[in-house]
């Protein structure tokens, strides 16, 4: 078998501690870093991330180690009420970028006559969603920041069935630890439970007012603003709760796997 990584090699004390600081400098927002530097120590870093770096990790480990810890630091400090800034329609993004693992012509084309939204795992009902059947079901509006880890950000109007409505509906395990999505294209995503249930997080059919247009995600897609871009999966052909870690796409590839706002 051919090795793609150079031998794990054992961190040394200095190196230790340049990696707690590195994890701290990591998580993103100013709030969370000065509330951990009080606590910010090679035991605390222990405690949160299940890795005891004094016994010596490799330094592979050490990565994945710093990546869980930015995770469960995030969840632990998240607000299931706290409320993402809403906008007035003056302040919507015209127009509105598209993103995506393709360019725009490659986006699925998904029949709305032959579409059922699958659902399973620990639910109480599997049956299918028509469409018809979703967007009879009642709605809000949300005009909200998308924040796209390449660096650009964009406001936009969405319209659908609060999540947390749409998980009860169908008698999801509101304990699971997990909810994953499974997209038209082969992108895949999952989030935490909370967030699942957060007021904001919005099970979207339409975007500025018409049918989710085909290039935002038809027939439909999750939207929080809570959480970056890749968290927001467009395209919904299967939802499922779970507590086994189903991971995502872009999480596959590196990225944190909470990636709260
Ligand atoms: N199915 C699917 N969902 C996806 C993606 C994708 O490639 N496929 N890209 C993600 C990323 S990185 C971003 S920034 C947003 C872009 O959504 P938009 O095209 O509505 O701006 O979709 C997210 N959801
Ligand atoms: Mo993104």
């Amino acid at each position: 078998m051919t090795r793609l990584f150079a031998p794990p090699r054992v961190l040394s004390r200095s190196d230790q501690r340049a990696f707690v600081k590195e994890a701290l400098r990591r998580l993103d927002n100013p709030a969370r870093r000065r509330f951990l530097k009080g606590a910010a120590s090679v035991g605390a870093f222990a405690l949160l991330s299940g890795c005891d770096i004094t016994d010596g990790i490799s330094a592979e480990g050490a990565l994945r180690a710093m990546s869980d810890f930015n995770d469960r630091v995030q969840a632990a400090l998240f607000d299931p009420v706290k409320l993402a800034e809403e906008f007035p329609e003056s302040a919507v993004t015209r127009p509105f970028p598209f993103n995506a693992f393709y360019p725009r012509e490659e986006a699925p084309a998904v029949d709305p006559a032959d579409y059922a939204l699958e659902v399973s795992g620990l639910v109480e009902r599997k049956d299918g969603w028509t469409l018809d059947k979703l967007y009879a079901l009642p709605q809000v509006s949300q005009i909200t920041r998308h924040v796209c880890i390449e660096g650009w950000t964009a406001i936009g109007k969405w319209s659908g069935v609060r999540f947390a409505d749409f998980l009860k509906l169908i008698g999801a395990d509101l304990s699971a630890r997990y909810v994953g999505f499974t997209c038209a294209d082969g992108y895949a995503t999952s989030i935490d439970m909370p967030t699942a249930l957060h007021p904001q997080t919005q099970l979207t059919f339409r975007f500025m007012d018409e049918v989710l247009p085909r290039i935002y995600g038809f027939p439909m897609k999750l939207r929080m603003p809570t959480k970056l871009g890749y968290k927001n999966p467009k395209h919904i052909t299967e939802i499922f709760v779970t507590n086994d870690y189903p991971g995502g796409y872009w999480e596959t590839y590196g990225y944190n796997w909470f990636s709260g706002l």
